[in-house]
């Protein structure tokens, strides 16, 4: 297939990239390196020593004898040149990945959260259009996250997308509908998630896409099959508070000796999955395409439920690693329960990699190896939610001094 990879350059995009190559598909990485921007902005570097593009895609064809084009170009600033990128490659699918995914980041002023809303949803949208021109039998993937949904079926397990609802008319007659499940997003960052799908439903309705979109949960792990190939393949490997995720935050604060940051009670229930599975979803996905006129195709792309303190507990025992309860910078439940149906990638082959310590083993040993990279001052998640927070961060910084 000819697939477009929107945001190859990243965490996600980067190892879906390589994988999609080495099962023969004819793959275009499409990424306008913002998240390499914003890294030197924040002052802080992956932890791994990720190479440039250009040497990434040398270190992969010369380990694969396999050829990935790379086209630097701003999807929600560029429509034009992404019209014309469509228009002459004719993807068969494309991924898309393409937008700003750290929820501190976009509520850490009011620059991050308009730029957040600018370049996700005029991207995503820039990109439905194209398609619907130009392209209208490509299969389009998009990233999504599990917190549109909020963290709560309160009492029931979160379903794939939709929920099936009775609403009584003026006479007390039921009627069955189908809706979109309620949003409920938790940052700016997450609420853009939220308006995307609104996107796809109404270019589903009005011009027959192919639309699949990933709830996806927090991935944990760095490397792939294809990225341990080479040095110079390397993924990403964000530990900081503002893109470092909780889990692989964990595994580099535990490495370096400092105390796994539990937010609050860390009684707060996520969906996790490994970046391993992350690129074999996205491979089932890709196979499993809904027709044209089909409503948009939602998928729970998870493996596990845990709460931040069973995790912080997990690399604990296995680390010996302290564990230290922060004040949360963010507004969010302290304590959710999340039951999470993953039943149609289950049902696609997806056999998920479940967290256990000994499945910590490959990420603790690259996060020693690359310990003299961490930056300390990095590490305190410092983006508030809100005024409340913020005085609450600022009373226990005093406090501590
Ligand atoms: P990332 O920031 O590492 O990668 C995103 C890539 O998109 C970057 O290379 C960035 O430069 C590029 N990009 C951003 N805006 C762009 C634009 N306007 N034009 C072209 N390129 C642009 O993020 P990631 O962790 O790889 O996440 C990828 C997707 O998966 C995101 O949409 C995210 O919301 C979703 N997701 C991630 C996780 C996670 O835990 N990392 C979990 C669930 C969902
Ligand atoms: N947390 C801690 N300590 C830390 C860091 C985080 O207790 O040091 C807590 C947070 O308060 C939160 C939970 O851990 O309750 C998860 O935080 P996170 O930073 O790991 O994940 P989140 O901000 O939700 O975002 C990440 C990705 C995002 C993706 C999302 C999937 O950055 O792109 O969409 O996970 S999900 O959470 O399922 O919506």
């Amino acid at each position: 297939m000819k697939i477009l990879v929107f945001g190859g350059d990243g965490f996600c995009g980067w190892p879906t990239a390589l994988h999609l190559s080495s099962q023969g598909h004819n793959v275009i990485i499409v990424d306008n390196l913002s998240r390499r921007t914003i890294d030197t902005e924040l002052g802080v570097q992956s932890l791994t020593p990720i190479a440039n593009i250009q040497d990434r895609i040398e270190a992969w064809q010369d380990v694969s004898g396999r050829s990935i084009r790379f086209v630097l170009l701003d999807i929600a600033r560029e429509a034009d040149r992404l019209n014309e990128l469509i228009v002459g490659y004719k993807p068969d699918a494309v991924v898309h990945f393409a937008e700003q995914r750290a929820a501190p980041y976009s509520m850490r002023g009011p620059s991050e959260k308009r730029y957040t809303v600018d370049n996700n949803v005029s991207g995503t949208h820039n990109l439905l259009v194209a398609l619907a021109h130009h392209s209208p039998d490509t299969h389009l993937v998009h990233l999504g996250t599990m917190g549109v949904y909020g963290y709560s079926g309160n009492g029931f397990s979160i379903p794939e997308g939709y929920l099936d609802v009775e609403v009584r008319d003026d006479h007390g007659q039921p009627h069955s509908r189908e809706v979109l499940f309620p949003t409920k997003p938790g940052s700016v960052y997450h609420l853009t998630k939220s308006l995307d799908q609104l996107l796809f439903q109404f270019y589903a309705q009005n011009d027959s896409l192919k639309i699949t979109d990933l709830h996806q949960g927090i991935v944990w792990g760095t490397q792939t099959e294809e990225t341990k190939m080479d040095p110079r393949l390397v993924n990403r490997f964000d530990y900081d508070g503002e893109y470092g995720t909780v889990l692989n935050r964990f595994l580099v604060e535990a490495a370096v000796g400092h105390p796994l940051t539990v937010h609050g009670t860390g009684g707060q229930t996520r969906a996790f999955i490994n970046i391993r599975d992350t690129v074999r979803c996205i491979e089932l996905a890709i196979n499993a395409p809904p027709k044209n006129g089909e409503k948009v195709k939602i998928l729970n792309q998870i493996a596990e439920t845990l709460t931040v303190i069973d995790l912080a507990k997990l690399v604990a025992d296995r680390t010996g690693a302290e564990i230290t309860h922060v004040p949360n910078p963010r507004a969010e439940a302290a304590e959710n329960e999340l039951v999470v149906s993953n039943a149609t990638f289950r049902s696609l082959g997806l056999d998920p990699i479940l967290l256990d310590s000994d499945r910590l083993e490959g990420t603790i040993a690259l996060s020693k190896a690359h310990s003299d990279r961490v930056d300390f001052a990095m590490i305190p998640a410092r983006s508030t939610w809100n005024a409340e927070r913020e005085m609450e961060l600022s009373e226990s910084d005093r406090e501590a001094a």
